[in-house]
């Protein structure tokens, strides 16, 4: 294992320079865990709103209410208790509310870890009856091993389409001059998650110390920045996130920052559109991201036949993470050899594997999120 970032570069990446996370704009190298903490944690944070993800005109609104909408016992053959919650919240331009469904293991003593999804696909993939299921949120293989599986939709918080920020929570929230660095959808997502979250807290059953927070693809990329803005979130997933999740940018192959900002002009604030064919350019590159979460749990998986995504510019965000793990006394995944598909790796606060297949979220990763932090929780 090389310890510094340097080495690292040279060994996982030869030509693919990125920027080093442990310099702080006043060129001074950060050496401990508290200068990051202090200094260069939220500079880190502040250039990934700048530039990318956007600035929330609101984090925790004081209207903020939680309605326990159902508690129903004898779910899944007895073994888990349903609730549905409506989280919900009014600003200058109106009222909004997300529905949280919430499987909680019924025998296991009080309270357990939590599984949440951030969901994209639609209300067919969290079905409350279950009587529609599948591989993207497997929520009886998450309660059978001992954790409560949670779930909301994007579209609660903000439908996916470009709409010049007229619904969901930009209508609701921004100010009528939208500034260049505004939150676009996958900002306004990471927020939903954190209110999700509020709610958690509040819950007796959910030990909110060990919420992990998950999302496939453009979800991915919403769990990461939902992970690093708010360090509630004591595990974060990113499964297939590609171009503005895991995936270094710069010499990516596969989706480019200016094909991203082109399809969806939405997700990102208008700043990031000013890189588009220009990633040397930027402040960040993603592995920053992934710093962020640091000393939290951070899981990166893959798929062989997404090279849309790029799975090797993803593995290489971990490597190049890894330094700032190290502040902490953690040592990442102890390997910066690109692995053999479906060989996962169960590192020191990071996990990876890439699975046989698609762009998906399948049963196979889910179960090996699960072992991960089977191991890391212990
Ligand atoms: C694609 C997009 C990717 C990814 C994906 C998805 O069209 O280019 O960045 O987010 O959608 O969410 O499935």
């Amino acid at each position: 294992m090389k310890d510094s970032l340097t080495e690292y570069l040279i060994a996982a990446s030869g030509e693919r320079k990125v920027p080093d996370t442990l310099y702080t704009q006043k060129g001074e190298k950060v050496t401990a865990a508290e200068q990051w903490e202090q200094v260069r944690r939220p500079e880190v944070l502040a250039l990934f709103r700048e530039h990318v993800y956007g600035v929330n005109p609101v984090e925790r609104p004081d209207s903020l209410s939680f309605n326990i909408v159902e508690t129903k016992e004898g779910m899944m053959g007895g073994k888990a208790t349903r609730k549905q919650v409506d989280i919900s919240f009014e600003g200058p331009g109106g009222k909004g509310t997300i529905r949280l469904l919430l499987f909680v293991p019924s025998k296991q003593k009080k309270p357990v870890p939590a599984f949440l999804l951030i969901n994209k696909r639609g209300l067919d993939h969290m079905d409350p009856e279950r009587e529609k299921r599948s591989g993207y949120w497997p929520a009886e293989s998450i309660v059978e091993r001992g954790y409560a599986a949670a779930v909301f939709w994007t579209n609660d918080v903000d439908p996916d389409e470009h709409d010049e920020f007229k619904n969901g929570v930009h209508g609701i929230f921004d100010d009528k001059e939208r500034p260049s660095n505004a939150w676009g959808t996958i900002g306004a997502w990471a927020w939903g998650a954190s209110r999700v979250m509020d709610y958690l807290e509040a819950d007796s059953d959910i030990d909110a110390d060990r919420v992990a927070v998950a999302g496939h693809s453009r979800t991915g990329k919403t769990a990461l920045w939902a992970g690093a803005v708010d360090e509630r979130f004591a595990f974060v997933i990113s499964n297939d996130s590609g171009n503005t999740g895991a995936a270094i940018s710069r010499g990516k192959i596969g989706e480019t920052i200016n094909q991203i900002n082109t399809k969806f002009p939405h997700w990102f604030n208008e700043n990031y559109k000013t890189y588009n064919d220009k990633e040397f350019d930027l402040p960040i590159d993603q592995h920053m991201l992934l710093s962020l979460i640091a000393p939290r749990s951070v899981y990166v998986a893959s798929a062989t036949e997404d090279e849309w995504a790029d799975p090797k510019s993803e593995f290489l965000s971990l490597v190049y993470a890894t330094p700032v793990y190290q502040l902490y006394g953690f040592n990442g995944l102890g390997t910066n050899q690109f692995p053999q598909p479906e060989s996962p790796i169960i590192g020191d606060k990071m996990g990876h594997h890439i699975r046989i297949g698609k762009h998906n979220l399948t049963q196979y990763d889910w179960e090996q999120f699960i072992n991960f932090w089977d191991q890391i929780d212990k």
